[in-house]
């Protein structure tokens, strides 16, 4: 079995190159999902990047923006506005109904494992997707302009305020989803995906249990730099990791990881930081880690299952 650390767009793109080459019927594939992220718009539960995972793998994923529904309208969302609602945040209208079935499922008492379990199956993905627990938790970003919720801060705010400090709400009382520790242990591979440190993985690592999980596992664990050359491809990471002092590197990215990880997987653009990464106890495989197309993603898939 491979378990698989996942937050939104990047996750999902290097999961549908994993796939491509591994058959699900022959190996399992378990995804722990961060959702930290997840927030509530108009009384309905969205939870972006479970849906991100899910649209993706189902092949529904608007390809151009990474989340939401492919050829989506918004209409639903204009009468909204027209009601004096806040309509910052794009919800589509057949997304919408992903949060109306999410919601209504909640309501009646399940839990979001099992909500996801059944959107999972309606969609016919062959992995199973799990929340990283089923509890109510919030990541929250403490920035000049104050404490905002993550989506706040992402998309209204568009990543401009200043981060201070990541604030991880309801963390000490959350406990892992069903499933999450036992995939951890049993796994003989572990891939923390191309996601942002601190607020997609970092997430999932803060959730109670997990991180002595990951330390303790007998699986080969592997990362892959979201961090290239600096930067990110997408969201908000090197910002974060700029404003709480971190190095904004593939390396930096390995120190958050080095006491869990046996290798870090790094793009040809940073192969001058493989010696430091080296030093702090870790292998390191160079190659490249754009996900410009459906190759791109495969192979970066199979360079990744060859280093387990
Ligand atoms: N990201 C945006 O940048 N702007 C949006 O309006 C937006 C809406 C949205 C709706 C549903 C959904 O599942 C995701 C959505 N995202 C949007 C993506 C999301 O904010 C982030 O990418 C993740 O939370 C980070 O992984």
């Amino acid at each position: 079995m491979i378990a698989a650390l996942a937050g939104g767009v990047g996750a999902a793109r290097f999961l549908e190159g994993l796939l491509a080459v591994v058959e699900p019927a022959e190996e399992e594939v378990v995804v722990i999902v961060n959702t930290g992220d997840d927030a509530v718009f108009h009384g309905l539960h969205v939870s972006p990047d479970l849906d991100i995972v899910l649209y993706t793998l189902a092949g529904l994923v608007d390809p151009r923006q990474g989340w939401g529904l492919r050829d989506d309208t918004y209409h639903g969302l204009e009468m909204l506005r027209r009601y004096g609602r806040e309509t910052w945040f794009l919800l589509g209208d057949r997304d919408l109904a992903t949060h109306i079935a999410r919601t209504d499922l909640l309501r009646q008492g399940q839990t979001l494992s099992e909500v996801t379990e059944r959107l999972r199956q309606a969609l016919g993905l062959p992995v199973r997707l799990l929340p990283m627990t089923d509890d109510p938790v919030g990541t929250l970003v403490r920035t000049l302009d104050g404490l905002l919720p993550f989506q706040e801060y992402f998309v209204h705010r568009r990543a401009e305020p200043e981060v201070l400090e990541i604030v991880y709400g309801g963390m000490a009382e959350a406990k892992p989803a069903p499933g999450v520790l036992a995939a951890l242990a049993e796994a003989r591979a572990v891939l923390l995906c191309p996601s942002n440190p601190l607020v997609s993985l970092g997430t999932i690592l803060t959730v109670p249990g997990v991180r002595p999980a990951l330390r303790e596992s007998r699986a080969r664990r592997l990362a892959i730099s979201p961090i290239v050359a600096g930067g990110t491809i997408k969201g908000p990471a090197d910002r974060m990791m700029r404003g709480l002092g971190w190095e904004v590197s593939a390396f930096g990215v390995a120190q958050a990881y080095a006491d869990l990880l046996d290798v870090m997987v790094i793009d040809q653009a940073d192969r001058a930081l493989a010696e430091r990464i080296r030093g702090l106890g870790l292998e390191v495989v160079v190659t490249d880690t754009i996900m410009r197309d459906a190759e791109a993603k495969a192979a970066l898939a199979r360079t990744c299952l060859a280093a387990l």
